[in-house]
């Protein structure tokens, strides 16, 4: 599979763009009207105002939250109303996402158009974007499965990273140069373990000796959460975008976000994310014992290329 910068760009979008958008629109709303306004005035006095909406749509630059659009009235007034979900632009079923009602959405514009209609009911609260990809069965975590789950997600973002570096060799931009001089340290550490279907014990065995080469990548990718606000802690929000594309792969993502949240306060601090996925002040924590047999998912460099497409 090959990537394109726009996908790869996507990726980096898709982690903060959901509650990224939805501020940003807000403060936007408020000055996007304002300013329309004034250059609708300046611009537009001389000429009859059925003839400036052709060249001018009021509507242009301002924004509305996600399953939102904005409507002009007779008074040129501005609002935002809910998307009709009939009215979604047509999707490719990759782009098909599963809600929280196990219901399969077009995609994300009918998802949300649909919930901004059920707003103020119960079921409209209850309806969230649960995973990218059309709904399927979902087998329950196993006590074991979410034991060599860390393992897996370490190793995975790691390889993540490792791309994201190779991608940014063609052309940069996806790391900052920050960022690439600690992943370069990796990169170009010949023992690394490479993307494939490494067995479990393999990867233990790479992670007690190469703890290193983790640290870093499970730390890259708690920042890259950590946004909305940037307090050290991760809320359900904030870890949904990474939930979403991850869950029709790998079942147990969230039993183990679940789990990681010790505390139980429905917030994962980086304390807390760090214990999961066993790294702590230099040292390798071993996750409860019992590492034996084969687990594919995290592992193969497909997968990888598959989330970077998907997100
Ligand atoms: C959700 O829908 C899928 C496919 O329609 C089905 O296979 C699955 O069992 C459903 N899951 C639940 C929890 O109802
Ligand atoms: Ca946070």
């Amino acid at each position: 599979m090959k990537f394109h910068h726009k996908q790869i760009l996507k990726l980096n979008l898709n982690f903060f763009s959901f509650f990224f958008t939805f501020f940003h629109c807000l403060t936007w709303a408020g000055l996007g009207s304002r300013n329309i306004k004034l250059l609708r005035k300046r611009v537009w006095q001389f000429v009859p105002i059925g003839w400036s909406d052709i060249f001018l749509d009021p509507c242009r630059n301002f924004h509305c939250k996600r399953g939102k659009v904005c409507q002009a009235d007779e008074q040129e007034k501005l609002s935002c109303v809910c998307q009709d979900p009939a009215a979604c632009p047509p999707t490719k079923d990759h782009e098909h996402v599963c809600g929280t009602d196990n219901k399969t959405y077009d995609g994300t514009c009918q998802l949300f158009g649909t919930k901004c209609k059920l707003e103020g009911t119960k079921m409209g609260h209850q309806l969230h974007l649960d995973y990218m990809g059309s709904c399927k069965y979902i087998p329950p975590c196993t006590d074991y499965e979410v034991d060599q789950f860390p393992l897996r997600m370490r190793h995975w973002l790691k390889n993540v990273l490792m791309q994201l570096y190779e991608r940014d060799l063609d052309r940069s931009g996806f790391l900052s140069d920050k960022q690439r001089s600690k992943v370069k340290k990796i990169y170009q550490n010949e023992k690394h373990l490479m993307a494939g279907d490494n067995p479990v014990e393999l990867l233990l065995h790479d992670f007690e000796k190469n703890y290193h080469m983790y640290v870093y990548p499970v730390h890259w990718q708690f920042s890259q959460l950590d946004r909305h606000p940037a307090n050290r802690l991760l809320s359900h929000s904030e870890l949904a975008p990474l939930r979403a594309s991850l869950v029709p792969m790998e079942h147990c993502i969230t039993r183990f976000f679940q789990e990681c949240d010790a505390d139980g306060n429905k917030h994962v601090s980086l304390k807390e994310w760090c214990h999961c996925f066993g790294i702590k002040e230099g040292k390798a924590i071993r996750l409860r014992g019992r590492w034996v047999g084969r687990i594919a998912p995290f592992q193969s460099r497909q997968r990888v290329s598959q989330f970077i497409h998907r997100s």
